[in-house]
């Protein structure tokens, strides 16, 4: 069986592609218009902003080629963008005219309101009846990653088969006829989302699944695998990880901890339920990612049986090799994208830009957080930050936030504020955790992943203090790391911050608590969760 695939080269359609794959279907590239036109099956999936994309289809003749083949009724299903480009038209960096199919505007969520943008995470469909792509997906969430959506109205609502309510309720899915899409991302919503896509390639199929199972409300609190990863000594990939970011072991040869192999430890965390899989490469600050090619294998590999979101950090920057060869960071990104990546994570580079730009208060484009989210969308770029605690017996006199600590220091300190490091938490930086969440946020970073040195590897919980702050100061989902010691942390962190996923490494890593305990546990404390 053959399905062809639109896919104009914006961003990660690897991971479409593994699923079609894995669904035992094999895929045909349209080169031209005419490869849509004689399409039997046409997937759609649209990647990066609305105006590109629209761009791209128009030049090439695609965008007429599209509208004849959904108007003939033929077998479409389009994902995510290539469901906002049905419509008429987009305030993404617009007005910009769309297909024109669907009535209707697309706009952006509205942040005013308490709902975090972008809309990231695992979500509840309301279904109406007829939906049929969406049969076996019942009350289980499907994983959501946009800013923009559609919104229902009396012009439209013939074509809507599923609504979402965030903030406001949008349009999850539209289907007439053949023709299918959906705002989510099946490819990424596990076996749920696998069911989506196999009902579209195989409509005659039986469900396999109970269509009423699940208990998806709203949106979902996301679990989240961390894998460290560097070179031991004997230039193998491994997954380490650190206490307080020192992964060396205590023995006389003094080597890397090794936890595993990367490619095997991400595939059973996606079947043990992680809502997100994280990779951090921790000595891309001094060894070049794009000569790092392992990582990039270690993607490819995960990618092909992964389908929840994967995110890779570790050496995003600017770079010029031994050759003289420069090369952005926007092309280190995008080498991460092609190998299966949906989000990138930027670490040290996002702490020399905001120290920049609160110098200068000048954004010049040119910052790696700048130009990835230029292209990918804000929501590919997670900044993750390494603060350190340092005591404070006053908060008098300081440029940075401090705050008023629940356990006071050692020596009795009742303030700390949060510096921020760099290389790894080899470097101290003179700028802190609050005013770089804020200063990256307004560059363009769309999630902020918050460690904390003191708490990492230390099993006590997390560091609630400091992801209030954080999670208090921007209006991006925050992701709360380091210090996961037992299921009651993760929901110690749900109830008294407003993070919107908690990652942890060590406990995973060596099996004291499951994934599915700790989904359980935030279950039955009446945090919603995937399950
Ligand atoms: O600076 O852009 O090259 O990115 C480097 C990335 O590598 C950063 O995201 C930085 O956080 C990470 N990193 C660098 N050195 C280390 C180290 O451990 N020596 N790891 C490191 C950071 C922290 C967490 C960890 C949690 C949870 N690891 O992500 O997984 O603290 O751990 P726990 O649950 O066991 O407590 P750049």
């Amino acid at each position: 069986e053959v399905v062809t695939l639109l896919d104009y080269g914006a961003g990660n359609v690897r991971s479409v592609r593994n699923a079609i794959r894995h669904l035992g279907f094999q895929i045909k590239d349209v080169q031209t218009p005419a490869d849509i036109l004689n399409a039997g099956r046409l997937i759609f999936p649209g990647v990066g902003a609305f105006a590109p994309a629209m761009d791209v289809l128009n030049k090439t003749g695609m965008a007429e080629a599209l509208c004849a083949y959904i108007e003939k009724d033929r077998p479409f299903l389009g994902i995510c963008l290539g469901l906002q480009l049905l419509f008429e038209s987009s305030t993404e960096n617009g007005p910009v005219t769309g297909l024109g199919l669907i009535p209707g505007v697309v706009g952006k969520f509205d942040a005013s309101n308490g709902f975090r943008v972008p809309h990231i995470g695992w979500d509840a469909l309301q279904i109406a009846e007829d939906s049929e792509i969406l049969d076996e997906v019942g009350n289980r969430h499907v994983y959501f990653v946009h800013s923009y959506r559609a919104m229902p109205s009396e012009e439209n609502k013939e074509w809507i088969s599923s609504t979402c309510d965030y903030g406001d309720t949008f349009i999850a899915s539209v289907r007439k006829g053949n023709v299918h899409a959906v705002q989510f991302h099946p490819e990424k919503s596990g076996d749920v989302g696998l069911s989506v896509l196999r009902r579209f390639l195989l409509p005659k199929s039986i469900p396999a699944k109970n269509p009423t199972e699940g208990r998806a409300s709203k949106l979902a609190k996301r679990v989240i695998a961390c894998l460290d990863v560097r070179a031991n000594d004997n230039g193998d990939l491994v997954v380490t990880k650190g206490d307080q970011y020192d992964v060396r072991e205590n023995t006389e040869e003094n080597e890397v901890r090794n936890l595993g192999k990367p490619v095997d430890l991400a595939g059973q965390y996606y079947l043990d339920g992680a809502d997100e899989v994280s990779f951090l490469n921790i000595t891309g600050f001094r060894d070049f990612p794009l000569g790092d090619l392992p990582m990039l294998q270690v993607l490819r590999y995960t990618s092909e049986n992964v389908f929840v979101p994967l995110t890779v950090g570790g050496g995003i920057r600017d770079f010029t090799d031994s050759n003289g060869r420069y090369y952005s960071s926007l092309e280190v990104a995008s080498e991460y994208f092609r190998s299966g990546a949906d989000k990138i994570s930027i670490g040290s580079d996002a702490v020399y830009a905001a120290e920049e730009y609160l110098r200068t208060k000048v954004k010049t484009g040119k910052s790696s957080i700048e130009q990835i989210s230029r292209v990918y969308g804000n929501q590919a770029v997670v900044v993750s930050i390494d603060p350190r605690r340092v005591y404070l017996s006053s908060p008098n006199d300081l440029e940075f936030k401090a705050i008023k600590l629940s356990n006071p220091g050692p020596n009795g300190e009742e303030y700390a504020w949060y510096q921020c490091t760099v290389s790894g938490g080899r470097e101290g930086r003179p700028i802190g955790a609050n005013e770089l969440a804020k200063a990256v946020e307004e560059l363009g970073a769309g999630e902020i992943l918050l460690n904390c040195i003191d708490c990492d590897g230390q099993g006590k919980g997390f560091d609630i203090d400091l992801i209030k702050l954080i999670s208090d100061a921007v209006s991006i989902p925050v992701i709360a790391s380091s210090g996961a010691g037992a299921a009651e942390h993760f929901s110690e962190v749900f109830k008294k911050t407003s993070a919107s996923a908690a990652l942890a490494a060590g406990i995973f890593h060596r099996k004291e608590v499951p994934i599915g305990s700790v989904k359980e546990h935030l279950w039955k404390d009446g945090i919603e969760v995937r399950i």
